[in-house]
């Protein structure tokens, strides 16, 4: 049977923290995405191999089993819907919240009890309708893919939806974090039918995954 495994990365953050659980699990990568132009890199371990794809299409890659398993985070599985995928742990790494943010002196409180329609600029367009909605404020939302924090600065959008952690490219930008809409932390994700067909050699790899997480 053939139990050979690729496993769908994001350089950067997600690289980075993945590689301490991947060495918990005993296998080590030996090029730095960021210095090699290579998408497919080999590990110490010759049956798995590592594919470096766009953070928000690691789930795509795993749904259609071009890759086994991946990291990605939760404001990506949300938006991707995880169809065809199992999201057997929580990794605990590259850690952040989504956030609602506004110009500094823009009064978001009182634009939401007049009942104010919001422009609001957003690459996380499925978690911000729910949010939204489900606190009965009306908005149209604004589909962008990055640079979020440009739209109130350019009259795009009266207010954000976007990943905060240090808060600093917000402070940068003279935008305030006004509403904290949920934590967010990359999840190990795995292909339905991978894992049956190669649950022997994929098994010690997530429970190594878990506890490496769970000692974080
Ligand atoms: O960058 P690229 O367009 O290639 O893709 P990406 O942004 O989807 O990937 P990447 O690697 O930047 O992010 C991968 C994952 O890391 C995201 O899906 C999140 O789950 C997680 N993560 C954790 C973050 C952050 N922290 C984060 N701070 N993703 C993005 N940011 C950005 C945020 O969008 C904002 O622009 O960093 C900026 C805010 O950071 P602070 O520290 O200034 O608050
Ligand atoms: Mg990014």
């Amino acid at each position: 049977m053939n139990q050979s495994l690729t496993l769908a990365l994001s350089k950067g953050r997600i690289f980075d923290e993945t590689l301490p659980l991947l060495e918990a699990a005993g296998i080590t990568v030996a090029d730095d995405p960021e210095k090699s132009r290579k998408l497919i890199l080999p590990t110490s371990d010759t049956a798995i191999r590592v594919v470096i794809v766009r953070a928000s299409d690691v789930p795509t890659y795993v749904q259609y089993g071009a890759a086994d398993f991946g990291v990605a985070g939760k404001d990506v599985l949300l938006e991707h819907g995880g169809d065809g995928l199992y999201q057997p742990v929580d990794l605990n790494i590259a850690k952040c919240r989504m956030s609602v943010a506004v110009p500094a002196g823009f009064d978001y409180v009182s634009a939401v009890r007049q009942g104010a329609r919001l422009r609001v600029a957003t690459k996380y367009v499925n978690v911000a309708r729910e949010h939204f909605a489900a606190k009965g404020v009306h908005v149209d939302l604004i589909k962008l893919y990055g640079s979020m924090e440009l739209g109130p600065l350019v009259g795009l959008s009266d207010a954000i939806v976007d990943l905060v952690s240090t808060g600093s490219t917000l402070r940068a930008n003279h935008l305030v974090e006004v509403e904290q809409i949920m934590d967010i932390s990359s999840r190990l994700v795995v292909n339905r039918a991978a894992l049956k067909t190669k649950r022997e050699k994929l098994q010690p790899i997530i429970e190594a995954f878990e506890r490496a997480a769970r000692s974080e």
